[in-house]
């Protein structure tokens, strides 16, 4: 049978995914009821599910398993939100407006925000956890993500985030932030769903994460123009909080038209990097192209 279309298909796995992340949440009527309330709040019905979407492409290079695929799909989603949860909190970004909807420590209270990002986060590595599979596997997908979570990633580059507001950075140092901070959980997007397949060899792991790499800088680029460009509205979150907030952006440094072609250029090498994979990545492509043309 051929492969689905890619419109056909990410309608399935963004279905797929919605189902899985409300059947892997906590039941909303369990005790705590509110905790659980702001954690559904949090994560369902909103987002683009680029992460999750990742993880499903890259698990169709080698044939997948489905089970581990969508916990890691699910387990990605809840890290990346409980990470929007806290950075919108008011000892960080502050703010109001997150996926068209008052933030978590807006809708409910501050406390409850830090919880559920904390809870999001261990929700995440006990869905892994407990996949179906090789524990050696499941044990290697724990520690890369854990990797690309902590201090050594996402953490970290938003520490640096944070130490970086109204200081000039040079495009090597803006570079470094973003690869850790949005670059390494959309890498770990992408390792995770080859990791759920059969083993790819030494050339096929290194081209896979040039991809990564790409996309991951990729998506970061094209978010600065977006809140240089774009309205709230269309956004689902406040537009123009970088220039705002005095933050170092590849617009504030290299101007729109250079940022624009820049994710072009990351969106070709993106492509080189898959060719050995035929049409096998033909998924991973498409969502290249939805990175560097994506309108919110
Ligand atoms: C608080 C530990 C901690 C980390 C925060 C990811 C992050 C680090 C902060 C989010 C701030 C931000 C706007 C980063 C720019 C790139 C980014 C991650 C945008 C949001 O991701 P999307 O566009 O969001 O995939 P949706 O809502 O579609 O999932």
């Amino acid at each position: 049978m051929p492969a689905p279309a890619f419109d056909d298909w990410m309608r399935a796995r963004l279905s797929d995914v919605e189902q899985g992340l409300a059947a892997l949440l906590p039941d909303q009527a369990a005790m705590p009821q509110r905790l659980h309330e702001a954690m559904r709040y949090a994560v369902l019905d909103g987002g683009k599910r680029v992460r999750p979407l990742l993880v499903f492409a890259a698990g169709a290079l080698q044939d997948a398993d489905q089970d581990l695929l969508l916990r890691a799909a699910a387990a990605l989603e809840m890290i990346h939100v409980y990470s929007l949860v806290h950075d919108d909190m008011p000892c960080m970004d502050d703010d109001a407006l997150r996926r068209g909807k008052p933030t978590v420590h807006v809708r409910y209270d501050q406390a409850t925000a830090l919880l559920v990002g904390d809870a999001l986060q261990a929700q995440a590595f006990q869905v892994l956890a407990q996949a179906s599979g090789a524990p050696e596997r499941k044990l290697e997908m724990i520690a890369l993500l854990a990797e690309a979570a902590g201090s050594r990633g996402m953490c970290g580059g938003q520490a640096i985030d944070l130490e970086s507001v109204g200081k000039p950075l040079t495009l090597e140092q803006l570079e470094r932030m973003h690869r850790m901070k949005t670059g390494a959980l959309l890498r770990a997007a992408v390792m995770l769903g080859a990791l759920a397949g059969a083993a790819l060899d030494q050339e096929q792991a290194a081209r896979l994460s040039r991809y990564a790499d790409a996309i991951g800088l990729a998506f970061q680029v094209v978010d600065d123009v977006l809140d240089a460009t774009a309205d709230s509205a269309t956004l689902g979150k406040t537009a123009g909080k970088d220039a705002q907030d005095g933050k170092p952006t590849y617009v504030s440094i290299l101007g729109l038209e250079q940022s624009r072609q820049l994710a072009q250029r990351l969106r070709d090498e993106a492509y080189q990097a898959l060719l050995p994979f035929g049409s096998e990545g033909r998924y991973l492509r498409e969502l290249a192209d939805l990175v560097v043309q994506r309108k919110a």
